[in-house]
């Protein structure tokens, strides 16, 4: 892992799986949201119980990586104890994730999970903007095309009826669409925040979460303290929880891991782009393995994704060339009137 040229098989299992967690995270995030009416855990509890044990994963990997106790020592004393600049550079995202992924229970616990899953591709578009802006980098006429056209097809593959199960809590649709879009924001600026910090050095990617992770503990901490403190003095720091809720904060935890995995290894809207074909990817195996039946939604939004994938692929316009025909053509027509 410590090579930059890794496998493409690599790659997409990487992919695949952060995708799957995904999947798998924001149905088990909304049932447990949804289903326990007196006792309902405290959701700032799980945020930083996420963050801690990334951490400890991270550390875990770090020791992998150096091989041995005395360079993982020095490693942690040089690039984190001894680097205020840099912890200070990554509690940036940290922060910016926090609020997220805190939006994110908001929004399950007022939306139901299609349609929060819906909504939420608005990532797609914003973290193309901010790649443009944050990194410098261009997209070409096509590719923001392509961009559009995806999200547009995400949202019709994932198109559902609406929840069928009635829900035992009281909910709020405004709240929930408020949570979705700051979440959105959120993602597009701290996703591309971190990139351009992971590549502009050849720092480890163990080092930097390490480093997000630590300030990401105190802020959610903080979470913690502000926002239910006093209930959890009364009622306990475990307060509702049970096996699924435990087994989200395992889900969130495994998938950012894997997402800081994916962002080093390609990009951002790669991120995008290839969580949408699994999605496709995964429905079509259901229809062939569980004979689940397509729908028409799903049938025009897979054919959108499939086309925005294969535009998005293809070599972008040289631009400046263009400008320069079309200087050379302005001058032409103005020597024909003189
Ligand atoms: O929204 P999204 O990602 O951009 O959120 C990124 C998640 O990864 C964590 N992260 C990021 C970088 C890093 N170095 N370490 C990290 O732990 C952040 O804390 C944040 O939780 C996506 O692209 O759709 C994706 O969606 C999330 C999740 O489904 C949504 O945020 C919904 O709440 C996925 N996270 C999980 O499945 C747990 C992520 O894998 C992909």
């Amino acid at each position: 892992m410590a090579g930059e040229n890794v496998s493409v098989i690599f790659k997409v299992y990487c992919l695949g799986v952060m995708t799957m967690v995904a999947a798998t995270y924001t149905v088990a995030l909304r049932y447990t949201r949804t289903t326990a009416t007196r006792e309902m855990y405290f959701s700032t509890t799980a945020v930083f119980l996420t963050e801690v044990t990334k951490l400890i994963i991270s550390l875990g990997m770090l020791t992998k990586e150096t091989g041995s106790f005395g360079r993982l020592r020095n490693t942690i004393l040089d690039q984190i104890i001894f680097s205020p600049k840099e912890l200070l550079k990554l509690s940036v995202p940290s922060v910016v994730y926090a609020i997220q992924n805190n939006m994110a229970f908001v929004a399950l616990s007022n939306l139901d999970a299609a349609v929060y899953q819906v909504t939420y591709q608005l990532k797609i578009p914003c973290t193309a903007l901010c790649t443009v802006f944050m990194l410098n980098r261009s997209l070409g006429r096509l590719q923001w095309f392509s961009v559009f056209m995806l999200c547009g097809g995400v949202i019709l593959v994932q198109w559902k009826p609406a929840e069928v199960t009635k829900v035992q809590v009281e909910q709020n649709p405004f709240i929930g669409f408020i949570a979705v879009a700051i979440a959105v924001l959120c993602s597009g600026f701290a996703g591309v925040y971190f990139e351009k910090v992971l590549k502009s050095s050849d720092t480890s990617l163990w080092v930097r979460n390490i480093q997000m992770y630590l300030s990401g503990i105190l802020v959610t901490a903080i979470g913690v303290y502000v926002t239910d403190g006093d209930e959890i003095l009364e009622k306990g720091f475990f307060f509702g929880y049970t096996s699924w809720v435990c087994f989200v904060v395992f889900l969130a935890s495994v998938g950012g891991l894997y997402t800081s995995i994916v962002v080093k290894y390609t990009d951002n809207i790669m991120k995008g782009f290839s969580a949408a074909a699994a999605i496709v990817l995964s429905t079509v195996a259901s229809v062939m393995l569980f004979g689940l039946k397509i729908t028409i939604t799903f049938a025009s939004g897979a054919i959108l994704v499939c086309i925005s994938i294969y535009l998005y692929g293809l070599p972008k316009l040289d631009t400046s060339k263009v400008a320069r025909q079309d200087a050379d053509k302005v001058d032409r027509e103005k020597l024909i009137t003189v």
